[in-house]
């Protein structure tokens, strides 16, 4: 019994967490004019030569679409620019980085990378522990910081924020950027890892941040040679048979709760995990499925781990919808 009051106590805060964020979402009016901003990223492109950029832990594709659009922009203007990421670059995304040009970090060759650098960008991300086991490294920057984002409340240690929640992802920032400062003339070459993306973090152009103005950059992007049904099969259509298995498992141990099952529970064990000989991170997307529960507004992915030297069950929380 007890486990199941605790159960019901979280999803209530997360049910609260979900309508803050949606009030303070329809607050942000700041993005009408960025130009303020980007002048100030160009005025840092033109006026520097070494630049280091990284994304967050566990890159997804606008992570990592970012990094690479921003990288080409800077090579284009004959910049010495390398990417060091903490993590590996999934395997669905590397075909957006056919050169490999994306570094993983390590302490021994990188550190002094950071130290040195004119200027250091963090993108799709806005506070330092997002660099996971990079981040000791962030204190040893003398560069001008730069944070461009589309996340709220970013942490008050960067020179200069190009961050606005008005956006639907940082891919989009930049698509924004280059079509406002005519940076670079936009071609294939920014498109393909801008439609990745935005795709990624609008769920496939249907989350609440998907505008009209992000139906124009996608088409932008098409105009450019980018190919919807490919981009997409690369990037969802990957999943090992272990994925599909741990999914039914999780799909079929759903419940829901609230008067008329608002609120789904998603429960994954430690014992499906290894069966299904797949890691933490395969799961993702399992909430989006769990969402399409009809009516269902609220889900969270709960782990349920049993310790070894107490027989409890304690709770990680996973993601917020
Ligand atoms: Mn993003």
């Amino acid at each position: 019994m007890g486990l199941k009051f605790y159960e019901e106590r979280v999803f209530y805060e997360a049910t609260n967490r979900y309508f803050h964020f949606i009030k303070s979402k329809t607050k942000d009016r700041s993005y009408l004019y960025r130009m303020k901003e980007f002048q100030q990223l160009t005025e840092l492109i033109q006026k520097n030569t070494t630049f280091v950029l990284t994304t967050h832990v566990n890159p997804d594709g606008d992570g990592i679409g970012s990094a690479l659009t921003m990288h080409r922009i800077l090579k284009a203007h004959k910049k010495q620019v390398t990417i060091i990421n903490v993590s590996e670059t999934p395997h669905y995304l590397r075909f957006l980085d056919p050169e490999i040009v994306i570094e993983q970090f390590d302490v021994q060759v990188h550190t002094e990378k950071f130290a040195s650098c004119d200027v250091f960008m963090a993108l799709d991300f806005n506070t330092v522990d997002r660099m996971g086991k990079m981040s000791p490294v962030f204190s040893s920057i003398k560069g001008k910081k730069v944070c461009i984002d589309h996340h709220q409340n970013p942490q008050q240690v960067f020179d200069v924020y190009v961050c606005s929640t008005y956006y639907c992802a940082t891919g989009h920032i930049l698509y924004d950027y280059i079509e406002k400062s005519g940076i670079v003339p936009f071609t294939f070459e920014y498109g393909e890892p801008i439609y990745a993306a935005v795709m990624t973090d609008t769920g496939s152009f249907r989350f609440e941040r998907t505008t009209p103005e992000v139906h124009r950059l996608a088409a932008a992007c098409l105009e450019q040679g980018v190919d919807p049904t490919e981009t997409y099969r690369k990037i969802y259509d990957q999943n090992p048979f272990g994925k599909m298995t741990l999914l039914g498992q999780a799909l079929s141990g759903t419940e829901l709760f609230g008067e008329n099952g608002e609120i789904a529970v998603m429960t994954v064990t430690q014992q499906q995990l290894a069966e299904s000989g797949m890691k933490e991170d395969d799961t993702e997307g399992f909430i989006n499925i769990a969402m399409s529960i009809a009516r269902t507004l609220i889900c969270r992915q709960i782990w349920r781990r049993r310790t070894q030297k107490r027989g409890r069950y304690p709770f990680q929380r996973r993601k917020y919808v």
